[in-house]
């Protein structure tokens, strides 16, 4: 073996296929996932595969993302079709027709007057881009003072520098530097003494809201440029906004120019009942939404950001030669991601999804909320189709028992995702009472047997 091969093709005495050490997993612990692999090779519909053969029930809609469920076939068709048609074409300066038509698309599901959109890749690239347009905004408009920006405790807004700069979780962030200068966080709205067992939003907790007014007085509003939060925390457990905490938000923010952005990358595309975004769902206007997963189902990776008719505007004052934003992706609005978002439009509306969602949204509460009282629960939560079962942590060990969970579900057949000691639960809009019943009859089944 030469000296210039890498340790890890060094280690490769088995065929590549059947060897794990090369990929270096994402949020994984590698270690504990090579010595005892669980993988899935096939999926359809509401379920998976795993590569020995048995089916497992995706109650997570993959990481919150396939929507419409798996390999739907309106997004198979569209999404072979065009990579024979038009597989890759420019994204600056050039354009292909499917693109437009998903943002008009796109625009004319977003609440209000935000009708441009933006693509890019990933919910991390929409937050970026996003931030990024904000203080650009602020800028053409000669205020470029305003580069102040504001997230939340336990905000999750993915991994780029901008997005953990504004996101609350402290182990996204004390790894990697300085971040952002800059930046300001609101208190999470999560309180189990208040609010523990709501079903749907909390009463108590809109005066959080008002923190945002020390942080202006702290600062002046002339330094701020945006507030991001999402509208339901998804990724630290489900944490639902105080009945008028949003609305309140927005009062602040229009009352001192403050751009509001959503950050709907989980919530959006029926997640939350019957409409396209939370912002509807809760009737509160942002100025900025940004989105991923639902938009294509998760079957090719395409982002996107829906910005306010203002904002765009008023970045097309300069010369028409010039470039009016100085950003974009080798990839922003893809062919094939934006045939697979098309389909996917398509699949929600065909099927009336984010309306089952809506009406599927009782049922499910009920069969939820009804693990009320099972060992080691001391919180449930739920909005549209999204439940949260919050556990007590084994002391000293926080995490292990809702991974052991985890584990244990996957061995039954149910996928579940766990984020700290809470178990959070997000199925495809496709899902049926009968399989709404098998999660929590599983769940039940496994939650009564954990240490
Ligand atoms: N913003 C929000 C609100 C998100 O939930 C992102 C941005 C980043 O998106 P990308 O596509 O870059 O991952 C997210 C992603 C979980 C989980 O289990 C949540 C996410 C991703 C993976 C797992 O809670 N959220
Ligand atoms: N790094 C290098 C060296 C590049 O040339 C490019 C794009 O041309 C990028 C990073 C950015 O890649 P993307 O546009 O896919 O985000």
């Amino acid at each position: 073996m030469s000296k210039t091969q890498s340790s890890a093709a060094q280690q490769n005495s088995k065929p590549a296929a059947n060897n794990l050490e090369a990929f270096w997993m994402p949020f994984s612990a590698n270690r504990q996932f090579k010595a005892a692999p669980r993988m899935f090779v096939a999926a359809k519909d509401m379920h998976y595969t795993t590569d020995d053969g048995r089916q497992v029930l995706d109650a997570t809609a993959g990481l919150w993302c396939c929507n419409i469920g798996h390999a739907r076939p309106k997004v198979v068709k569209a999404v072979q079709k065009q990579i024979e048609e038009l597989d890759y074409a420019p994204a600056f300066q050039m354009g292909h027709p499917k693109v437009f038509e998903l943002a008009s698309r796109v625009a004319t599901l977003m609440p209000g007057t935000l009708d441009h959109v933006f693509f890019t890749n990933s919910g991390s690239e929409s937050v970026d881009t996003a931030l990024k347009i904000a203080l650009a905004y602020h800028n053409v408009r000669g205020q470029a003072g305003r580069t102040r920006l504001i997230g939340r405790e336990r905000g999750y807004h993915g991994v780029g520098f901008g997005g953990i700069s504004v996101g609350g979780i402290v182990n996204n962030r004390k790894f990697f530097g300085s971040l952002l200068n800059g930046v300001d966080h609101l208190p999470h709205t999560h309180n189990l003494k208040e609010n523990a067992y709501s079903k749907g939003i909390p009463n108590w907790g809109a005066h959080l809201a008002d923190e945002l007014e020390k942080i202006v007085a702290l600062h002046g509003a002339e330094t701020i440029a945006a507030v991001i939060v999402e509208p339901v925390a998804g990724s630290t457990g489900v944490l639902l906004p105080p009945k008028g905490y949003l609305q309140k938000l927005r009062e602040i923010c229009t009352r001192h120019g403050i751009l509001l952005i959503f950050d709907e990358v989980i919530t959006a595309f029926g997640r939350c009942g019957n409409a396209a975004t939370a912002a509807e769902i809760f009737g509160v206007q942002p100025d900025i939404i940004t989105m991923a997963k639902g938009l294509t189902a998760g079957t090719i990776p395409m982002g996107a950001v829906a910005v306010d008719k203002k904002i765009y505007d008023a970045f097309m004052n300069g010369p028409e030669g010039a470039i009016e934003l100085f950003h974009g992706y080798t990839y922003s609005g893809h062919p094939v991601a934006a045939a697979a978002g098309l389909a996917t439009l398509d699949t929600y509306q065909e099927e009336g999804l984010f309306q089952r969602s809506a009406e599927l949204a009782p049922y499910w509460e009920n069969a939820l909320h009804a693990l009320k009282g099972l060992p080691h629960i001391i919180d449930i939560r739920n909005i549209g189709l999204i439940g949260a079962i919050e556990m007590e942590g084994i002391p000293g060990k926080p995490t292990a028992r809702a991974f052991e969970a985890f584990l244990q579900c996957f061995e039954k057949g149910l996928l579940i995702r766990t984020t700290g000691d809470t178990i959070a639960l997000s199925p495809p809009l496709i899902i049926s009472k009968p399989q709404i019943d098998e999660i929590f009859s599983t769940l039940s089944t496994v939650i009564k047997k954990l240490a």
